[in-house]
């Protein structure tokens, strides 16, 4: 709308409002639309933008709308937004998972064959700009009131060195001492005991074990285990029956947790197809995925096969040979979808921020862990330690600063609880701890948290209640500025965004939030909520500057530790260049995003910039590189790979 059509309109409305005080009865109506129309005059005036930005809706043709539960800006400038199955089970049960890709360039939308259930997977950029996927959902969770037969995962063990391997079909029973029997789900095969002579001439023998989900013969508690118990086979061969056995203590008629899945991926940008790597050495439901210094990948946390917290397994992907392996000496365990962010000494930095499920005791205190040796030292003095469950971290811009902010976050689990708290921490300091950093606006759990190229950190939605419960969405938009400390509110956002929402910044300069998944559609908690399927576009104050600089030109790949030249028009206008590496995002968690400081010189058709050294700072891959004026205003990017 122009200012000048906006000028008209507030005239227009102050005659209505006049004139509604002689009409009483439809009064009260002709007010509020006369408000709503102040509103838009306000948001849409050239002052305004200016100072607060603006929102606007994507147009998103009807058979592109998807359950967007991950978000992922490829090289390409496309957005790859996956949702599987999208928390939906009829879905799940049907095989339809969805991925679509966005380019907000030509707002082309494209669907892409999606393979296997990546919902609740974990993901991450790996050096040559492929998004590595790892993990989603085998099976659906099971509510109480449905579970009619106690169950559980068994571990069946042979004890016998000698072959055959010992196979187990679907349905084999297995019957405890006090008569509880129970049958596998699935066919298993369990490999000889494993047998070795010492130089001494001693033998030991160590019984090999498989795990198999089994569900009780009769209905009810009558079956429930709930300590140590071995379970004989019942259709093994004589010779067997005393080698192979089955060991559980828990088969309960509790709710079954969703089961995470195995299958990896790598999502390549310049084809735009799934290519399937080798699978995970353990299933996983709402990983945290974080690229390393040398390019392989650290998978952490997550819900096993069977639904179960991982107890501190955690795994590498080596995109050289496309294989994870387990690494026994980084058993250390966190909650599900820990924001772990890697450091410029190649150490990770756990903020204490994760979304989901984990004890409640256990790797919930922020601090540093040490991959050479496994240490964890925490760091003291976050506030509201308790409520860091689907809060939002960042790296504060510049990444050579190492700050981070934590903001917001709820109580464990379905606590209503929620915190208005953001606290900050150098990690330069000889002892870091967080201190104070500003409160947000309201209480509020899952804020996405963007990084923009003027050093800004956008915080936006979120809601105060789990899963936006008792209409609680946070209609809120504000802007962090890590060098003042201060926190200043935007323009608001008009959709709600809670629980498997995201938010990125496309190479334009704008920013996008997608997803939300309420449990309720209505403040009373009565009625069932409906996936958020509207994307919303925010152009920051920066973009209403007036012009812009360019990049005209440059090299398409950089390395660490030498300049490159990048032409632009605007040379004698640029301060400062930034290095964003692109946002993968899911449950408002981003360990990808990062904003690295580049040194310039400025030239009469271009500037020159200097990339750093250390690939724990700016880890291989490709980043969008932005200049920005005297004003703070930032051209749109041009994409680099840095080696
Ligand atoms: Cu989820």
């Amino acid at each position: 709308m122009s200012p000048r059509r906006g000028r008209r309109l507030l005239k227009a409305v102050v005659g209505t409002a006049v004139s509604c005080g002689l009409l009483t009865l439809n009064g009260p109506v002709l007010v509020s639309a006369g408000r709503n129309a102040l509103h838009e005059y306000k948001i849409n005036s050239p002052g305004y933008k200016a100072d607060h930005g603006h929102w606007s809706m994507l147009d998103v043709p009807d058979d592109m709308r998807v359950n967007a539960i991950h978000a992922a800006l490829l090289h390409t400038g496309k957005v790859l937004i996956i949702a599987g199955s999208g928390n939906n089970r009829k879905s799940f049960d049907a095989g339809t998972f969805k991925t679509i890709l966005w380019d907000p360039k030509t707002d082309e939308f494209r669907r892409v064959p999606t393979p296997t259930d990546m919902f609740c997977a974990g993901h991450a950029f790996l050096p040559d700009g492929k998004l590595l996927i790892a993990g989603g959902t085998k099976r659906y969770e099971v509510l109480e009131k449905d579970v009619k037969y106690a169950a559980g995962a068994m571990t069946i063990k042979n004890e016998d060195p000698d072959p055959p391997p010992i196979r187990l079909e679907k349905g084999s029973e297995l019957a405890s001492p006090l008569g509880h029997r129970y049958r596998t789900a699935k066919t298993v095969t369990v490999r000889p005991a494993r047998k070795t002579v010492a130089a001494d001439g001693a033998t030991t023998v160590t019984a090999s074990e498989v795990q198999v989900w089994v569900e009780a013969v009769a209905k009810g508690d009558s079956s429930v285990v709930k300590k140590p118990t071995q379970f004989r086979v019942a259709d093994v061969s004589r010779r067997h029956s005393d080698n192979v056995y089955g060991v559980s203590d828990y088969l309960t008629t509790e709710k079954q947790e969703y089961w995470g899945d195995d299958t990896s991926y790598v999502f390549d940008p310049v084809t735009e197809r799934y290519e399937r790597v080798a699978n995970l050495r353990m299933a996983r439901w709402y990983p945290t995925l974080v690229g390393l210094e040398d390019g392989k990948v650290l998978s952490v946390s997550g819900l096993d096969e069977f639904g179960r917290m991982i107890d501190g397994h955690n795994e590498i992907y080596d995109p050289e040979t496309r294989r994870w392996s387990l690494h026994p000496e980084l058993r250390r365990t966190f909650p599900t979808y820990p924001s772990l962010f890697l450091m410029p000494g190649g150490e990770l930095f756990y903020t204490g921020s994760n979304a989901g499920y984990g004890s409640d005791t256990v790797g919930r205190d922020p601090g540093i862990w040490d991959l050479s040796d496994n240490s964890f030292d925490k760091v003291p003095g976050l506030r509201e330690p308790r409520e860091t469950e689907t809060s939002g971290s960042v790296l504060l811009p510049p990444a050579q600063d190492q700050r981070y902010m934590i903001a917001g976050g709820g109580g464990i689990g379905e606590s209503p609880k929620s915190t208005a708290r953001s606290d900050v921490i150098d990690l330069g300091e000889p002892d870091p701890r967080f201190r104070p950093g500003p409160d947000l606006e309201e209480p509020v759990r899952y804020p996405n948290m963007v990084i923009t190229p003027d050093d800004k950190v956008v915080i936006t939605g979120g809601s105060s209640g789990y899963r936006g419960a008792g209409d609680s969405n946070v209609l809120v938009c504000q802007l962090y500025d890590p060098k003042a400390g201060s926190i200043s509110r935007m323009a608001d956002p008009t959709v709600g965004r809670n629980y498997h929402s995201e938010a990125l910044l496309l190479p334009d300069g704008r920013l996008i939030t997608l997803g939300s998944d309420s449990l309720y559609a209505d403040a009373d908690n009565t009625i069932p909520g409906k996936f958020e399927r509207q994307i919303e576009i925010y152009s920051p104050p920066y973009l209403y500057q007036g012009e812009r600089p360019r990049i005209t030109s440059g090299p398409q790949s950089v390395r660490r530790g030498t300049t490159a030249p990048f032409g632009t028009p605007d040379a004698a206008a640029i301060r400062t260049a930034r290095l964003i590496r692109p946002s993968a995002v899911t449950h408002v968690t981003d360990v990808e995003q990062r904003s690295i400081a580049l040194d310039l010189t400025r030239h009469r058709s271009g500037v020159e910039v200097t990339i750093p050294t250390g690939a724990g700072l700016l880890p291989a891959g490709w980043y969008m590189l932005f200049v920005n004026d005297e004003d703070g205003t930032p051209s749109e990017a041009r994409w680099v790979r840095v080696d």
